[in-house]
């Protein structure tokens, strides 16, 4: 969600810090939720003397971190934190007395906290014990860090990206085969910063094939499976103890689901009609606030699910992997079928970039 690191800095040494505290907070890529990704460095006379993030929800906030490392050094330092320190007591005591009470000179912040109880109220509690405050250095490297947990508090939904690979001829691959050549890279990474996955019901079928994150130490999306199977009762995956992921299966009614289901960890939880907002629901009640939308397999068990996402303006982002494939034969000689693209949905921005042998195209609706 944010790279760029390298990129150009229009804030000169305060850019720079808030870079590092940019990097710091990455760190905890995936383990925050629902809590945002945070990091804060403290400088003083020039030098880096204190560093720490966020690690994970109900441990200290990044502030805490990186005061206890500066220790007595903080004095009369700068604080730069990719999000306005907290005022208020939630499951941690407010970051902004930790910052007076070491008596930091001065805060520079990232942006804003969107989160209704802080808002503002951060920055105006250190304004007045006498703090110089900063707000808005990098703020948008900020702001991508966090995009799901802004889109969190602002919608009281979870933020929703849809994801799927073309060949260069407009052709949709089901990702399960050795065609696909770079599920390896950033795939994995994808894996590791979404809390949910949404898969289409293959995914029953294939024992022991649920997509994991290969990232060191990373936590594991929830697999959320669609069952749409009129015909036969549905396929329980085996998921042994030692998996480091969760399943649940969300199935319509039409669909018998073998009764054994709970006993072996996978939960099921029937809908009269797969729906996209039931999914998120369930999701934000776990404290979930991303959602991968990964378009392979039985695509069909999408069809519902998308219209409602587009209906309903639930999903907010789109990454498209396009792999230099000419997909079919050659006699297979028009690209996709014709559409004025004149009358297309356009996305907001939209970031290109390279992966292994293919081009991510990332976008938002
Ligand atoms: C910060 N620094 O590192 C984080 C902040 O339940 P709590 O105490 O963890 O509070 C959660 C809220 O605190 C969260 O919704 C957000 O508004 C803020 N998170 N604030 O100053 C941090 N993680
Ligand atoms: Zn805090």
């Amino acid at each position: 969600r944010c790279e760029g690191l390298q990129g150009k800095c229009d804030y000169g040494d305060d850019g720079f810090y808030m870079r590092r505290s940019v990097e710091l907070a990455r760190k905890a890529v995936g383990c925050t939720s629902p809590n945002p990704l945070v990091g804060c460095v403290i400088v003083k006379d020039g030098k880096i003397v204190g560093e720490g993030f966020h690690p994970k929800a109900g441990q200290p906030h990044a502030e805490v971190f990186a005061l206890r490392d500066a220790g007595h050094l903080a004095e009369n330092g700068t604080a730069y934190v990719t999000l306005e320190p907290c005022n208020h007591y939630g499951r941690t005591p407010p970051c902004t007395e930790a910052l007076v009470k070491a008596k930091v000179k001065k805060v520079v912040v990232g942006m804003v906290d969107p989160n209704p109880i802080v808002a503002s109220k951060g920055v105006d509690r250190l304004r007045d014990a006498g703090i110089e405050v900063t707000v808005g250095v990098e703020e948008e490297l900020c702001k991508m860090l966090n995009e799901a947990y802004i889109h969190q508090m602002l919608t009281g939904k979870p933020f929703v990206t849809l994801r799927y690979t073309l060949s260069v001829n407009g052709h949709l691959s089901d990702c399960l085969g050795e065609n696909v050549m770079d599920l390896g890279g950033y795939y994995s990474q994808l894996l590791q910063e979404y809390d949910a996955l949404i898969l289409s019901s293959t995914f029953l079928m294939q024992k022991s094939s649920f997509p994991e994150s290969k990232e060191p130490g990373a936590n594991q999306p929830l697999q959320v499976v669609i069952a749409r199977c009129p015909d036969s009762p549905i396929q329980i995956p085996i998921v042994t103890t030692e998996a480091t992921f969760k399943v649940i299966i969300f199935a319509d009614k039409e669909t018998a689901v073998r009764p054994e289901t709970a006993q072996q960890g996978v939960e099921t939880v029937v809908l009269d009609r797969i729906n996209l907002s039931a999914i998120l629901e369930y999701c934000k009640g776990r404290g979930l606030c991303s959602v991968l939308l990964d378009l392979r397999g039985n695509i069909g068990d999408f069809e519902e699910i998308l219209r409602q996402g587009f209906d309903q303006d639930l999903l907010q982002k789109v990454i498209v992997e396009v792999l230099p494939i000419w997909a079919g034969s050659k006699e297979e000689t028009l690209p996709m079928a014709l559409k004025d693209l004149g009358f297309g949905l356009r996305l907001k921005t939209l970031t290109p970039r390279i992966s292994g042998k293919s081009v991510l195209l990332e976008g938002y609706f």
